[in-house]
């Protein structure tokens, strides 16, 4: 696959090269110091297992805004006489941007890529109309869409709700937003198509019928769902868990509040999850834990890799650089097999304060790097098996011929009552979780 290192008639990161490994000792700051994207790791390259995606939004349309001031960054193709016209610089600079750092996926929003028209026909057009190009940039760049999504969140209609929204006449919009992001998925060969709940869910009890609200979200899915097979759509449909921000009260709270819901409404055979770091902790989980529910219930769809503000807890979407959540995350997902096809997409912004066109390559550079080192050494503690063959000596009882009846489900209440009184007291048996944890230290160290 060639790579040319700018797209279009304009270079927007002139100053930025080709982001090459150097390895660990470079002192270069826009190198690779560990993804190297072709090295082999338990049989597949770099690139293969962690499948990285940049994300349209916070990438190419945040400028540092918040609640409480105005954008600190300026973007040099926020330039332009029309919306469509900026909206098409853009994607050149996204398509610079990917191709200089060299990631093989991104990731958007409907409205990331096109702006909002002034009508359902507009809005279509102008979504046709920028995914047409983003498919020259494709072909010209070897890229690929790893996900396509609809912001049904932001625009003030959508403010009780997109699928869930107690006026039927919002549903309805909030469909044919859903429904030309999955011609623009579809058309971009997209692997998976992606439904964060954004405003689905409440702010006061008082005044909303939840029942109705969550059975209104999967026909809502089940249409989707449909449509987008009935157009040749053959990847995977993923729920994002989050539990608050923007509401008070998310539907989709965690993984396994979204495992249920799937099951309850049959909808666990197409839709799987994309886990987000920061959105698992924002509900009182790790990362890791959301990731072993959904491995555990066979719906490991995807990762959105960032993580929060542990002193504040909020959704604060920064890099993911902390090592110990890295390699925690990818033990999970290389025990599970890895991540399919899903990706390591960066659902993270660079902080208001790093205003400089080049921290939006080191934010990418230090997660990639960070994944990187945690794949080489989530691999080392899954090949040197000490920590797996521990922990399933914990379980060993159930290899014994009642635990094995047990997990048959041939043994009832009144067995185990028996089996018990039958026996003694049974032994304190150590969880040894301090050496468990030095273990891990031991590999991150060495
Ligand atoms: C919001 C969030 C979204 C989804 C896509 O917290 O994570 O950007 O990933 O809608
Ligand atoms: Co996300």
């Amino acid at each position: 696959m060639s790579k040319t290192v700018f797209i279009g008639d304009r270079e927007y990161f002139p100053n930025i090269p080709q982001i090459i490994y150097e390895g660990p000792e470079s002192d270069n700051p826009l190198s690779f110091k560990a993804y190297e994207s072709q090295r082999v790791i338990a049989g597949k390259t770099m690139e293969q297992h962690l499948r990285f995606a940049v994300c349209y939004w916070h990438t190419f349309c945040a400028d540092g805004s918040d609640p409480f001031g105005p954008g600190t960054r300026v973007h040099p193709w926020d330039t332009g006489d029309s919306d469509m016209a900026r909206a098409r610089n853009k994607l050149d600079a996204a398509f610079e941007f990917f191709t200089k750092l060299n990631v093989p996926h991104y990731c958007f929003h409907d409205r990331d890529l096109a702006p909002e028209g002034s009508s359902v026909a507009e809005s279509e057009a102008n979504l046709a109309s920028l995914v047409s190009l983003a498919k020259e940039r494709q072909d010209a760049t070897g890229m690929k869409l790893l996900w396509g999504t609809a912001n049904v969140f932001s625009h003030p209609r959508y403010m009780n709700g997109a699928a869930t929204n107690p006026d039927f006449s919002v549903v309805a919009y909030a469909g044919a937003q859903v429904k030309a992001a999955l011609d623009a998925t579809v058309a971009l060969g997209g692997e998976n198509y992606v439904f964060w709940g954004g405003r689905e869910g409440y702010a006061c009890l008082l005044n909303t019928n939840t029942g109705k609200e969550l059975d209104h979200l999967a026909i809502f899915l089940t249409m989707a769902r449909d449509y987008g097979r009935s157009i040749g759509f053959s990847g995977t449909y993923l729920i994002e868990p989050k539990p608050m921000e923007p509401m008070y009260h998310q539907y989709d709270v965690d993984a396994q509040t979204v495992i249920g819901f799937l099951r309850h409404y049959g909808l666990d055979g197409d839709f799987k999850l994309n886990i987000e770091a920061n959105h698992a902790t924002l509900a009182g989980h790790s990362s890791a834990h959301d990731l072993q529910m959904a491995v555990d219930a066979g719906l490991l769809g995807s990762i959105d890799a960032n993580r929060g503000n542990a002193q504040n807890g909020w959704d604060t979407d920064q890099f993911p650089m902390d090592m110990y959540d890295c390699v925690e995350n990818l033990l999970v997902v290389l025990a599970a097999g890895g991540l399919g096809y899903g990706g390591l997409n960066f659902d993270a912004k660079v902080r208001r304060e790093s205003t400089d066109l080049e921290d939006l390559f080191l934010g990418h550079i230090g997660g990639m790097d960070a994944y990187a080192r945690a794949l080489v050494i989530a691999d080392r503690i899954i090949s040197d098996g000490k920590l797996a063959a521990f922990k399933a000596s914990r379980y060993a009882s159930f290899s014994q011929p009642h635990g094995q009846q047990f997990e048959a489900g041939e043994l009832s209440l009144e067995a185990l009552r028996d089996i018990a009184a039958g026996n003694p007291e049974p032994a304190r048996v150590s969880g040894k979780q301090e050496w468990v944890e030095s273990l891990l230290n031991d590999y991150m160290f060495s």
